[in-house]
């Protein structure tokens, strides 16, 4: 009898079953999930899994705007800004009815992820990814699409991540020590890590080409937010007029996306939205204020020994440094 033949899916799978018992393995830090080392970084198994669709079958348009980041860098805040200013014909910033007041900027800016399975709305141009700048599907690296990456100092990133994955992950699911997740972080092999190399990918693309991706540092969009939010219109192509920089337009919308407005919000203090993990199989409840602690920078100081600060400043200065980019060491004042 006729062996049955293999749907293309069905091989796809098949192919995912043997590659990633193969790959080098880490312990996760949600949902008991593991990570797997994917040319050079440090991927969950479920997002493996939509990573290879999406280098098959993601289709760019020329218009989109991709917003990437490390985990924990700022996207939440970056999401909200992008959205109200791509949107600002539609949606005015004091509109009562504006989307921002009443749901939670994850959801209104999609995962790219989510296009592994789902088709793309049409008229969603504007959506999210933590994968690396090598991981990308070539269609978009080869496209006319923008880039827009986001990177913040890795102590508080890894402070940030630390009190994110505390809160989201489920009583009975195993825990991970601080020292642990600080020893991974560290060493590269934390989730979408290494951090290091994540940020350096996005910088030198940026380098190369300046019309494609914009690279801006979280700690300086705090201490200068409508200088960068203007740049960031322009960029994207949706610059201010000389009319709406009178009224005030940029002050508007960077209050409206700022940490106090945002966190403030009822959908953003109580509200929650659910994610299926499609390796596991298990739920994660991801409650909106997590995405929403201090917005502070430096709280790293309240939660690193100076033994931790030393090892991540170290680092960052060995790596950054030799590519030119600025770095954040300091001392502990
Ligand atoms: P994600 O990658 O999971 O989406 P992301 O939004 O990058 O998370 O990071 C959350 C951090 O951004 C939190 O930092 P913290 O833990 O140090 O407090 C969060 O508080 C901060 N954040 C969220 N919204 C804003 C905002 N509007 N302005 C400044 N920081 C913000």
């Amino acid at each position: 009898m006729a062996t049955p033949k293999q749907s293309s899916s069905d091989e796809a799978k098949t192919n995912l079953e043997t590659l990633i018992p193969e790959l080098p393995r880490e312990r996760g830090w949600i949902v008991d999930e593991d990570i797997h080392l994917l040319n050079g970084f440090w991927y969950p198994t479920s997002v493996i899994h939509r990573l290879l669709a999406l280098q098959q079958h993601f289709k760019p348009h020329p218009n989109d705007v991709l917003l990437a980041s490390y985990p924990k860098s700022g996207t939440t805040w970056l999401m909200a800004l992008l959205f109200s200013i791509v949107n600002r014909a539609t949606y005015n910033h004091d509109d009562m009815l504006h989307p921002l007041l009443n749901s939670h900027p994850h959801e209104l800016v999609p995962s790219l992820r989510t296009y592994a399975t789902n088709p793309r709305a049409p008229e969603s141009l504007l959506f999210h990814t933590h994968f690396a700048y090598s991981s990308l599907p070539e269609q978009i690296r080869s496209s006319s699409c923008r880039i827009v990456y986001v990177f913040r100092d890795p102590k508080d990133v890894f402070v940030s991540f630390w009190h994110f994955f505390n809160k989201l992950r489920p009583k009975d699911s195993s825990s991970i020590s601080h020292q642990e997740a600080f020893n991974q972080f560290s060493r590269g092999a934390s989730p979408y890590g290494p951090y290091w190399d994540h940020v350096t990918g996005y910088y030198k693309a940026s380098i190369q080409f300046p019309n494609k991706v914009f690279f801006v540092r979280y700690e300086d969009l705090k201490t200068e937010t409508v200088f960068h939010v203007k740049r960031l219109a322009e960029f994207v192509g949706w610059p201010f007029s000389e009319e709406e920089e009178n009224e005030g337009v940029v002050q508007k919308i960077t209050d409206l996306c700022s940490f106090d407005k945002l966190s403030n919000l009822e959908i953003n203090k109580n509200g929650s939205f659910i994610r299926k993990l499609p390796s596991t199989g298990r739920t994660v409840s991801l409650i909106n204020n997590a995405f929403f602690r201090k917005g502070e920078i430096g709280d790293w100081k309240n939660h690193l020994s100076e033994e931790m600060r030393k090892t991540l400043d170290q680092i960052t200065e060995d790596k950054f440094n030799e590519i030119g980019l600025t770095t954040f060491a300091c001392a502990r004042g």
